[in-house]
C-alpha cells in the first residue's frame, strides 16, 4: 500500500518544497525576488548609451496542426513582452506536415506588421527535435523559448518565464507547480490537470524522480514544452537525438554545463489524441533511456 502511494507522497512533498524554493505566487503577481541582476537588461550601445533590447526567439515546431496555428500565432503577439525588456522574432518550423500548416503560417507572417514571423519548412517529416533543432539554428536572438503549435499551453505564461531569467540561466515552465497553485486540496495526484491522463502523470512523476537520483536535481516537471534557453548555450549544443527526446537531452547537457534551472508555475489545457496530442507512452521510456544516456556521454 505504501509503495504504492510512494511516488504521489515524494511528489507531493517534493511540490511543497518546489512552491517556497520557486515562489510559486508569480501567476498571481507580486514582486520579484531579485537576487541576481536580470541578465537580459545589461547591454547598452555605447554609441548611443541607449538599452539594446535583447531579443527572444520563439521556436514553434509544427506537424500536422493547421487547426490551432492561427490562433496561436494570433495570442504569441497579444503577448505584452516589451514592458519586460525584449523584442520577439517568431520562428515557425513546418516539419513536413500534410495538412495546412504552411499556409497557415504563411499567410499569418505576410500579414503580421508587429512581429518578425519567419517560416521553415522540413522535409520530409523529422520529429520534433529535429524540428526544434531546425529553430534553434535559424534563431537570431538572445534567448530561445520552445512554444508547441497547438493550444495546450497559454503563451500569456512568456511573462513568468522571462521573468524567471532573474534568478537563473533557464527557465522552465512548470505544469505541476501550475496545478499546485490553482488547484488547491488534497490531491492523491498532485500536480495533475483533472483533464491530464494518469498514465501521462505517473511518466511526469517518475521522471521527476529519475532526473533527480542522475542528476540531483529537483524538476517538477521535465516533459513541460515550455522551456526558455540562452541561445548561445543551445546553439553550441552538438544534438544528436530527433524526436520528444531532443528535450531531454538538453536538459542533461545544461546541467552537466552546470547551468541553473528555475520553474515557474504556467497553466495547461490538455488535449486529447482525438484532437491531434501525438506524443506516446514509448516517448516515456525513451525520455529515461535519454537522461541516462547522456549523464555520461555528450
Ligand atoms: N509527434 C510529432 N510532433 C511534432 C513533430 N514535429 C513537430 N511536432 C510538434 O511537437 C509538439 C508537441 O506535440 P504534442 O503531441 O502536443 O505533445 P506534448 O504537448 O509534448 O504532449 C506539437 O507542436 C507538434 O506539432 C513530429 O514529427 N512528430
Ligand atoms: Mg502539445
Amino acid at each position: 500500500m505504501l509503495a504504492q502511494r510512494l511516488p504521489a507522497l515524494l511528489v507531493a512533498s517534493a511540490l511543497l518544497r518546489g512552491a517556497a524554493n520557486h515562489g510559486c505566487s508569480r501567476l498571481s503577481g507580486g514582486s520579484l525576488p531579485v537576487s541576481r541582476p536580470p541578465a537580459y537588461c545589461s547591454d547598452t550601445d555605447p554609441a548611443t548609451s541607449k538599452k539594446i533590447m535583447p531579443v527572444l526567439s520563439i521556436v514553434i515546431p509544427a506537424y500536422n496542426e493547421g487547426a490551432f496555428l492561427g490562433q496561436l500565432l494570433e495570442r504569441i503577439v497579444a503577448v505584452p513582452v516589451a514592458p519586460l525588456g525584449f523584442t520577439t522574432e517568431i520562428l515557425v518550423v513546418n516539419d513536413g506536415s500534410k495538412d495546412d500548416t504552411e499556409a497557415v503560417a504563411r499567410t499569418f507572417a505576410a500579414s503580421c506588421t508587429t512581429a518578425a514571423v519567419r517560416v521553415f519548412t522540413q522535409n520530409p517529416n523529422q520529429g520534433k527535435g529535429k524540428a526544434v533543432q531546425r529553430g534553434i539554428r535559424e534563431a537570431t536572438g538572445d534567448y530561445i523559448l520552445i512554444q508547441d503549435a497547438d493550444l495546450e499551453y497559454d503563451p500569456a505564461d512568456y511573462v513568468p518565464l522571462l521573468e524567471g531569467l532573474r534568478r537563473a540561466d533557464v527557465v522552465y515552465g512548470s505544469r505541476t507547480l501550475g496545478q499546485a497553485v490553482h488547484h488547491r486540496g488534497f490531491t492523491f495526484f498532485p500536480g495533475r490537470h483533472p483533464d491530464q491522463s494518469l498514465g501521462a502523470w505517473l511518466a511526469g512523476a517518475l521522471l521527476t524522480l529519475w532526473t533527480a537520483l542522475i542528476y540531483f536535481r529537483w524538476i517538477t516537471d521535465t516533459l513541460t514544452a515550455y522551456k526558455l534557453y540562452p541561445a548561445r548555450a543551445v546553439k553550441e549544443m552538438h544534438l544528436r537525438t530527433s524526436g520528444f527526446e531532443t528535450d531531454h537531452e538538453i536538459t542533461a547537457k545544461l546541467i552537466r554545463r552546470g547551468l541553473s534551472i528555475v520553474e515557474v508555475p504556467i497553466r495547461y489545457f490538455p488535449r486529447s489524441r482525438e484532437e491531434g496530442k501525438k506524443i506516446k507512452a514509448s516517448d516515456g521510456f525513451i525520455a529515461v533511456w535519454t537522461l541516462l544516456r547522456f549523464r555520461f556521454s555528450d
